[in-house]
């Protein structure tokens, strides 16, 4: 009797939730740590509940959002190269949100692994996890997915811990685009590089996203689009807030702003009060007390200059094999492997 075809072919997608800490209590400790008093701060990773990451993939859509296009452009014109250069049948992704400009890799990791090709994906949101993989699954006949829900740290862990997600022992390619790796201060930003290059073996290679200094004019529009879409992603912060912590946070309050701080080469994303404001939070059974005029900042987004990018490799026992520049130097790809002595 002839197997049916939900029989002849395997299930090529599946996910697991490989969050080991607890995610709330992290929230929790963030917000202790940076919200109970002036300066405000909260690190950007709250952004991307389900409404958040639909929120970023539009401005990835936005005119002035240019970093999303000169990447994709990047890939689509090297991904040949960059698959051959990496000669690997795995491709590990950090952050891989709708995985739409890593099409452009497994075309050509498909044609040259068939039925060995692997993705394995990572994102905080399982939502756009899910619907990434049906429509991957649909455009790759031999492709088959992994996704691993949580932060860059437990995929991490978990690609450590677990043969099975390990890629059997094939060279592997990581990526970590879209300049994600800008959100991170230098020491955390090393301190990151650092648990990917352990957990990479000596044949694996990292793809790296940079985004580079350029004109403010150019950086400051990017992060205020004229649609409002950056604006709107920002605000969404309070409502997961709003949700998560039992807070009153009024997002008609505050306003959003997005400065180029030139001292520390990196845009910043603040969340300015508009007024006095009290602020209930039932987490913590506390009232905010914020002054007209107050910041939050919710996120940095470093621009990477030549110096930045020789200090974070230098930092973090990477070698460049090779980088792809886009346009005027605006953006940049950097082919990466494991230094052996280090
Ligand atoms: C996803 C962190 C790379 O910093 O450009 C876009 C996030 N924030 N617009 C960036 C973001 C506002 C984005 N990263």
């Amino acid at each position: 009797m002839a197997a049916s075809p939900a029989e002849r072919i395997p299930e090529r997608y599946s996910r697991r939730t490989v969050e080991v800490r607890d995610a709330h209590a992290e929230l929790l400790a963030d917000f202790r740590a940076g919200m109970l008093e002036p300066p405000r701060s909260l690190p950007p990773k709250y952004f991307y509940d389900a409404r958040g990451s639909a929120l970023f993939d539009a401005i990835c859509d936005t005119p002035e959002y240019y970093p999303t296009r000169l990447e994709a452009s990047l890939l689509e014109r090297n991904a040949e190269a960059i698959i051959a250069a990496a000669g690997a049948s795995t491709l590990v992704e950090l952050g891989s949100g709708t995985s739409r400009k890593t099409e452009y890799l497994l075309a050509p990791l498909e044609r040259a692994a068939g039925e060995r090709a692997h993705y394995v994906a990572n994102d905080v949101c399982a939502e756009i996890l899910d619907e990434a993989g049906a429509r991957l699954v649909e455009r790759f006949p031999q492709l088959s997915i992994r996704a691993l829900a949580g932060d860059y740290i437990a995929a991490l862990e978990a690609l450590t811990d677990d043969e099975a997600e390990s890629g059997h022992g094939e060279a592997r390619l990581f990526t970590f685009l879209g300049s994600s790796l800008g959100n991170f201060e230098d020491a955390e930003a090393i301190a990151l590089l650092q648990t990917i290059r352990r957990t990479m073996g000596p044949d694996d290679h990292l793809l790296l996203g940079l985004d580079r200094v350029k004109p403010v004019d150019v950086l400051e529009a990017a992060y205020d689009d004229a649609a409002g879409v950056t604006a709107a992603f920002n605000l969404n912060l309070l409502s997961v807030l709003n949700r998560e912590l039992g807070a009153d946070f009024d997002e008609r309050g505050f306003v959003h702003r997005a400065p180029f701080n030139h001292q520390a080469s990196r845009i910043e994303m603040h969340l300015v009060a508009q007024a006095p404001q009290q602020v209930r939070v039932d987490a913590f059974d506390t009232t905010l007390e914020l002054t007209a005029g107050e910041v939050i900042r919710t996120e940095i987004s470093r621009k990477f200059d030549a110096t930045m990018i020789d200090r974070l490799l230098a930092g973090s026992g990477l070698l460049r094999d090779r980088e792809w520049l886009a346009g005027d130097g605006w953006y940049s790809l950097l082919m990466l492997r494991p230094d052996s002595e280090a």
